[in-house]
């Protein structure tokens, strides 16, 4: 059967990205994790608008093609939904039992915010902008039907890579990833990037709506005691793809691969322990490491005694944000980034997971990707101490 994502809510959706499966640096959209609170609305692009209101100079109505005349760009990034891991907590969480899959990478394209923002001007006293999806529902603890709504603070929203996204890995967006057009925040949790954008208000107080006060916030330690902080950036964060848990491997060389993402910032180091974080020794990157992106990692494991072995990863990002050995409790469902322990067995009358070395891993890799989407991919996967892209 034809890779799927792993369905953990059917209506509405909420699927995670088959990461045991994941062969490439670009995740193929129709495996990337969708995760929906309401159901997907459907839009006609004749009557589709895009409003810009509130402390604006000018209110503005935009019919899809005048956006189109503005100019666009491209960014690769990693999206996480800030819930990915929930169902490993030890202390269970309320929401979405993700695994492992809540995350996924793809190309974005389209114009900058920035850009639709100056057609409008903003007022001096304008400190958020605030999006409006087409989506509309209800919540247990929210009776009253609400559309989902997110703000940014100005600089998130008026810096050059933030997006009104119009396609996803080259293509126009699919329904469930926001179709025809969402806001895309790289570098933050995915409930930034608003899906099916409608509306855009520009507004002179911090927004305080369902999903950024009820939901989506974590508690902070600062100097005036426990505070609620909405949730933003991504943290630095790794998983292993393959083995799976529960996998029994041979005595000698074991190959680990994964994946290790570090939100704005690129990734700068990958360790790997297997024996529980006792000691670590560095994983080699594979292809671009890149700001917003996430870097293939992989680790050629010797192993020397047969029995049980506890597995653990580490990134580093190139800012020295460094991934945590514990969840911290403060962050309740929210995330869920500290290096989760594998658990694999070794037994001896087993044979080694036969490994190739870096540079045909990357070439599989690339050939299972291209063979996969319609269009091939444009980035040069360089197996290199990178500079990035
Ligand atoms: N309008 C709207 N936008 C939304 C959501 C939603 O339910 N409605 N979910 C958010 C959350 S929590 C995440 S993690 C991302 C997921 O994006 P994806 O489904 O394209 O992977 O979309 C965000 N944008
Ligand atoms: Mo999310």
């Amino acid at each position: 059967m034809a890779e799927q994502r792993k369905v953990v809510t059917a209506v509405p959706e909420n699927s995670e990205t088959p990461l045991d499966s994941v062969r490439s640096w670009v995740t193929p959209t129709r495996l990337f994790f969708v995760r929906n609170h309401f159901d997907v609305p459907a839009l006609d692009l004749a009557a589709w608008r895009l409003i810009v209101e509130g402390r604006v100079r000018t209110r503005r109505a935009w019919t899809w093609d005048e956006l189109m005349d503005l100019p666009e760009r491209t960014i690769f990034a990693t999206v996480e939904c800030a819930g990915n891991g929930r169902s490993f907590l030890a202390e269970p969480q309320a929401g979405v039992q993700w695994g492992a899959g809540a995350v996924g990478h793809a190309e974005w394209t389209g114009v900058p915010l920035k850009l639709v923002l100056e057609r409008s001007g903003l007022e001096a006293d304008a400190v958020e902008v605030l999006f409006e999806g087409a989506d509309v529902g209800t919540e247990p603890d929210h009776p009253a039907p609400m559309p989902f709504q997110r703000s940014l603070p100005l600089a998130k929203a008026l810096h050059p890579d933030t997006l009104l996204a119009t396609r996803m890995n080259g293509e126009v967006l699919d329904p469930s990833h926001g179709y025809p057009l969402r806001l895309f925040v790289p570098g933050w949790y995915g409930v930034a990037s608003v899906k099916w954008l409608r509306r855009i208000e520009v507004v002179n107080e911090p927004f305080r709506g369902y999903f950024q006060s009820v939901k989506y916030t974590v508690r902070r330690r600062t100097a005036r005691g426990v505070e609620s902080e909405v949730v933003g950036p991504m943290m630095p964060k790794s998983e292993v793809i393959r083995p799976r848990a529960g996998e029994v491997l041979g005595l000698g060389g074991n190959r680990l691969f994964g994946a290790a993402w570090a939100g704005e910032d690129s990734v700068s180091r990958v360790e790997v322990s297997t024996d529980g974080g006792t000691t670590w020794s560095d994983a080699t990157l594979m292809g671009p490491q890149a700001p917003y992106s996430w870097t293939l990692w992989e680790y050629l494991w010797e192993a020397e005694s047969p029995g049980e072995h506890t597995v653990l990863v580490r990134a580093t990002s190139s800012r020295g944000r460094v991934q945590p050995a514990e969840h911290d409790p403060l962050h309740g469902g929210y995330l869920i980034h500290h290096s989760r322990p594998l658990c694999l067995r070794v037994a001896a009358g087993r044979h080694a997971v036969d490994h190739a070395d870096a540079a045909a891993i990357l070439y599989d890799m690339n050939a299972h990707a291209e063979e996969n989407m319609r269009l091939p991919l444009d980035v040069e996967m360089e197996f290199s101490a990178g500079e990035g892209i």
